[in-house]
């Protein structure tokens, strides 16, 4: 028998691990039929929010972004998408990029679809505009050798370029691959793991990690992967990037 009082779900400071069981659904006004679990938010300490959102029968998800935009990911499933005008469906592993200021509505619902969703405040920069809606795949995504290591791949999600200030990753791990050295950084992280398993280092601490974990990591939370078992590692993640390091 499980004991129920065990989980690999920590929070902690400056990083979090929350696995599948420690989720209690949330109501969200405008996405209804659907579980909503808020993984990270500024509760927590973050500067950002992450939710995974389970679509029921006759799910739809209305809105519109204000302060935030949101990324939204197919994690499993399909559904159709019209953001202001433009309209697509989405299936497993495509994603659409919201910026701010956009009505979003997301329909027809396969039973069991799962999307992931980033939010961030949007943070403009002089002389830049504010970024397009983007529609995307990510097997049309080019995958190289991060660092010159081929055990790692790295395929980066939205444009390169100021007027983002985020970024969305994905990155593989062959098996036995690992980060080339400790992370430490002042950009923050969330991210689910799409795929494998491995051993994340957060912080001097060391956790199991599996398909469907997320994980928050601060500004300045130590960080190191490496991918164990028998098929490679795979985990999508938000970064903050390119504005001005300090508010002084
Ligand atoms: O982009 C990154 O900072 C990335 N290498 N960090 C991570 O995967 N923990
Ligand atoms: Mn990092």
């Amino acid at each position: 028998m499980e004991i129920s009082a065990l989980t690999r779900s920590v929070v902690k400071s400056n990083h979090a691990i929350i696995a599948l069981d420690g989720y209690i659904n949330s109501n969200v006004p405008g996405w209804i039929n659907c579980t909503v679990n808020v993984i990270i938010n500024e509760a927590m300490g973050a500067n950002f929010c992450q939710t995974i959102i389970t679509a029921k029968n006759g799910a739809n998800l209305e809105g519109k972004t204000v302060a935030s935009q949101i990324f939204f990911y197919i994690v499993e499933g399909s559904c159709k998408t019209t953001i202001e005008s433009a309209a697509q469906h989405l299936s497993k592993g495509q994603f659409v990029y919201v910026p701010v200021q956009k009505t979003y509505l997301f329909e027809g619902f396969e039973e069991g679809t799962q999307i992931l969703t980033f939010h961030k405040v949007y943070e403009k920069l002089e002389s830049y505009n504010i970024p397009e809606i983007q529609f995307g795949d990510a097997v049309n995504f080019p995958a190289p050798a991060y660092l010159g290591d081929d055990a790692l791949r790295l395929q980066v999600l939205l444009p390169d370029n100021l007027s983002f200030d985020m970024a969305i990753n994905i990155f593989t791990y062959q098996s036995g691959g690992h980060l080339p050295f400790v992370e430490t950084h002042i950009m923050e992280h969330g991210l689910l793991f799409l795929q494998g398993q491995g051993v994340y280092m957060l912080n001097q601490q060391w956790y199991p990690v599996k398909k469907g974990d997320s994980i928050w990591m601060a500004p300045y939370c130590q960080q190191w992967f490496t991918a164990i078992g028998k098929e490679p590692a795979v985990y999508i993640y938000y970064k903050n990037i390119n504005r001005f390091p300090a508010k002084i």
